[in-house]
């Protein structure tokens, strides 16, 4: 295959309501759309890269300045027989693992379509169906938090994930249990802790959570170690686990019992995989986490999720979770089993509807 032409978008979303984590609150989601073609078919990527560095020094802005001035150059022209040797020529670009993954996602989908299999396939996925958990941010008031709570589970998400911060963490953590029993439940502090708040994360301990999510600093694996070591409840590693060499030194390191895998995160399709296949030999469960993807990126994420090794329930919910209109069809909806089906058609297997992508599109540009 060759891609002849590659057409990268700025699109901004309004999502259906704020989303609050420890660093910061989001009411627009923007992100990166990316449109390869080449022997007359088309792939779709979406780069998960937002508009400030907070939770990750990417942006919109660098990924742009990376993705036109490095990857795409690299890419265009070039033949090749499967996406994991485009992605191997950009290996000597450091760093940048959001810009790099919204390329590889279209080179994927552009060969999964040339072989005429879907992206389950290509990558391997087993599932037809994948469990779906819901991400909550931080509410105005532990009230709010319970409506929210009690609503996603009346329509059936198999696991409840609320964001923490000092300050709005074992009173909240109690009152869910309280109020709602021996639910699945798991927390995600998004870095707002250190090792001075092990009181805290003990008292946390205590309320059989499934997991905590990335408690400590963003690149940190050393005191995550010496924390899991004092705690029963498993950490989980979002934000410290940007490749598949961090993945295989935290395993190494004892920093987590659960890796929660974003393709964005890691640098692409095939380091998402090759952190699953390492994690499958280790024994260590992990899930596909979630960046608020459009339905392009998390048509993406639902194939990833179906590979065999993710056996906890993934942040992959419902589309009108997040968007009133969704830029696929047929959007994604919640079964009453709390599962996503994953698409069986070519490539993403959903349409991209062009028409609604061009409608909130801000910036674009083509290439060459
Ligand atoms: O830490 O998992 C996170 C969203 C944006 C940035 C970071 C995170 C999240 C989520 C939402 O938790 C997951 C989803 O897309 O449903
Ligand atoms: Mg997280």
């Amino acid at each position: 295959m060759k891609v002849e032409r590659v057409e990268l978008r700025v699109v901004e979303l309004p999502l259906v309501e704020p989303f609050e984590t420890s660093f910061g609150r989001e009411e627009v989601r923007p992100c990166i759309l990316i449109k390869a073609q080449g022997d007359g078919l088309t792939g779709w990527g979406e780069c998960v890269a937002g508009a400030g560095p907070w939770y990750s020094y990417e942006t919109i802005e660098t990924a742009w300045h990376v993705l036109k001035d490095f990857l795409i150059p690299l890419a265009l022209g070039k033949a090749w027989d499967h996406p994991e040797e485009v992605s191997r020529e950009w290996e000597r670009v450091r760093g940048h693992p959001m810009a790099k993954a919204g390329l590889e996602a279209a080179l994927w989908d552009l060969w999964a379509r040339s072989r005429g299999i879907s992206l389950k396939e290509a990558l391997g996925g087993v599932k037809e169906r994948v469990e779906s958990g819901i991400s909550l941010g931080i509410q105005p008031s532990v009230d709010d938090l319970l409506r929210k709570v009690e609503r996603a589970l009346e329509q059936g998400y198999r696991r409840i994930k609320v964001k923490i911060k000092p300050g709005w963490d074992v009173e909240v953590v109690k009152a869910l249990r309280e109020r709602f029993g021996e639910i699945p439940l798991m927390v995600d502090a998004n870095a707002a802790y250190t090792l001075d708040d092990r009181p805290t994360l003990q008292a946390l301990d205590a309320f059989g959570l499934m997991m905590i999510e990335q408690p400590f600093r963003y690149d940190d694996l050393v005191d995550h170690a010496r924390l899991q070591r004092q705690l029963r409840t498993p950490v989980c590693l979002d934000e410290s686990v940007k490749s598949p060499e961090d993945a295989r030194q935290a395993l190494k390191l004892g920093s987590c019992r659960i890796i929660n895998i974003k393709p964005g995160r890691v640098g692409g399709p095939s380091a998402a995989r090759a952190i699953h296949d390492l994690c499958v030999r280790e024994g260590v469960p992990v899930w596909c986490g979630g960046m608020l993807e459009t339905g392009i990126g998390r048509t993406h994420n639902v194939a990833l999720a179906s590979l065999p090794g993710f056996t906890l329930p993934n942040d992959l919910s419902a589309s009108r979770r997040y968007y009133r209109q969704d830029l696929v069809e047929p959007p994604f909806e919640l079964h009453d089993d709390g599962t996503l089906s994953v698409p069986s058609g070519p490539g993403l297997g959903v349409e991209v509807v062009e028409e609604r992508v061009e409608r909130a599109t801000v910036r674009r540009e083509v290439f060459p």
